[in-house]
């Protein structure tokens, strides 16, 4: 189309739109002008159903735009894969056995085909105390102090029914530097059919995120406002309203309770002294006995799968962690195995140049080695391009490495007594070992050989090398040098 007809067409089309506005205009113009000349009765009930309707138009528009929260399932294994899986980690020397422990605890739960509830919040939001309500012959410390409970216990309770559970204890949440009691109680969260989850107001952010994992796992929930006798019942019931909007689609009831608890006072005594005095305050959690008759009328029968599939999910994450820091330990020894193959590959150079000129041979078996332990499928010919890349990265970058083992030598006097060649040898540790770890890396995170991503964590390696790492391969290369010198 010509430049001509273009701007023609463009014209058109904005005298059209022209026309239109003024139309629209005009005829609200007409409209406001019969509606000012309505009797006054009229306008305001004609006014306020206007705005009834656009009220409305906009909350349907925010409820429909609103931004959601994406929840997926979590993904949950058959037994048979994931004791695969812990059989394989143990062939390679893992310590599996809390993982193990798990599924026998996992099996002794079913067969015991009782009634587990947990009891979970962060710290002195009450938990002891409510086992202390609900289980009145058990022994439970309580204290205004947050981390009383450091371990898992659990009572015998009865429901209002008069069906039994098993409750648990568990230490609270957020406790400074408490990781290890939290990691505790979130485990034991997941063996549980349901979850009694305890706050003593507004739930915090940390809160939210809590009741949103349990949520993730599947989670039969109570989320119960403790210590409701601090409050007014104007206040109470305000709190409960944002805690059940906060907690919409994840409990099953929101209710308020006074678990008891004890209280301190002063007592004044006859002679006028006075003396610290502990009182028990009365528990008033009806309102809980009735929500937990009906979360666990279902029975542990009926709640064991969502217990399994939580508990099997868990053991999931638990065996993935296990893997990746397995496998990272195995890629460290592999590292350090080919570092030490190159330093002595160095000293048998008969004359070392300036140039630092990549070992093939190693390097390949490197790679190698390396994308086995990651499971990654590679060619050769994908192999001989990375060491090709690495290379190069090398060929612009010898006088920097040259320069840290120059300065390393410095910093560890005992490499320098070691006689010639000491330079190049160190240079070639520093090397393999930056090549072996951006390789690691890549592989781990990728799944894939990823030449760029590797040569970019390569080159980072390379300039980068920390003063750990320095020291580490320090030793490596003394040790390999005398050892070397001693067999000569
Ligand atoms: N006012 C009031 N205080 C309570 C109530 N329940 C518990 N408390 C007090 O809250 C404090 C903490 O109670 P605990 O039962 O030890 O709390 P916890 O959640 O087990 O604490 P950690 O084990 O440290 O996580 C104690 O001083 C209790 O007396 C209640 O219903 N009302
Ligand atoms: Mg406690």
């Amino acid at each position: 189309m010509s430049r001509r007809l273009r701007l023609l067409f463009s014209a058109l089309a904005m005298a059209a739109l022209l026309w239109l506005l003024f139309a629209a205009a005009e005829r609200a113009l007409a409209l406001a002008q019969r509606f000012l000349a309505l009797p006054t009765w009229l306008q305001w009930t004609l006014g306020g159903i206007l705005l009834i309707f656009a009220a409305a138009g906009l909350s349907l528009l925010w409820w429909l735009l609103r931004p959601r929260r994406k929840r997926r399932p979590l993904p949950v294994p058959d037994r048979g894969s994931l004791e695969q899986r812990i059989g394989q980690l143990r062939e390679r020397g893992a310590d599996t056995g809390t993982l193990t422990a798990e599924l026998g605890e996992l099996d002794r739960r079913r067969a015991s085909a009782r009634v587990y509830v947990v009891l979970f919040g962060e710290i002195s939001t009450g938990k002891s105390s409510l086992i202390r309500a609900l289980a009145p012959h058990a022994q439970v410390a309580s204290d205004a102090r947050g981390g009383t409970t450091r371990d898992v216990g659990h009572y015998d309770g009865r429901l209002a029914d008069g069906r039994t559970l098993v409750l648990a204890d568990v230490p609270g949440s957020r406790e400074a530097g408490g990781e290890a009691h939290e990691t505790l109680a979130r485990e034991e969260a997941l063996r549980a059919h349901a979850v009694i989850y305890l706050c003593a107001g507004d739930l915090n952010r940390s809160q939210g995120d809590e009741l949103h994992w349990l949520a993730d796992f599947g989670k039969p929930l109570l989320l119960v406002l403790n210590k409701a006798d601090q409050w007014t019942s104007v206040e109470r019931e305000q709190l409960l309203t944002r805690l059940r909007q906060q907690s919409r689609g994840i409990a099953s009831a929101v209710l308020a309770i006074s678990a008891g608890g004890s209280e301190r006072y002063q007592r004044q005594l006859a002679d006028g002294s006075t003396e610290s005095v502990e009182r028990q305050r009365k528990p008033a959690i009806e309102p809980l006995l009735q929500a937990l008759d009906r979360l666990t009328a279902p029975g542990a029968e009926g709640l064991e799968n969502l217990r399994e599939n939580a508990v099997l999910a868990g053991l999931h994450q638990r065996t993935g962690t296990l893997e990746a820091r397995t496998r990272a330990e195995e890629a460290e020894r592999i590292v350090r195995k080919y570092a030490r193959r190159a330093i002595v590959g160095a000293l048998a150079a008969v004359a070392p140049g300036s140039d630092l000129v990549i070992q093939g041979v190693l390097a390949t078996g490197l790679t190698r080695a390396l994308a086995e332990l990651y499971g990654v499928k590679v060619s050769d010919v994908q192999i001989e391009d990375f060491v090709q890349q690495a290379r190069l990265t090398l060929r612009t970058g010898t006088s920097i490495v040259l320069a840290v083992a120059g300065n390393a030598l410095k910093a560890f006097p005992g490499l320098g007594t070691l006689g010639g060649g000491v330079l190049h040898a160190f240079a070639y540790a520093l090397i393999f070992d930056s090549m072996g770890r951006a390789l690691a890396a890549s592989l781990a995170e990728r799944h894939t050989l990823d030449q760029d991503d590797a040569s970019a964590r390569l080159k980072e390696l390379l300039t980068d090398a920390g003063g750990t790492r320095l020291r580490q391969l320090a030793t490596l290369t003394m040790d390999a040098m005398r050892e070397r010198s001693s067999t000569d």
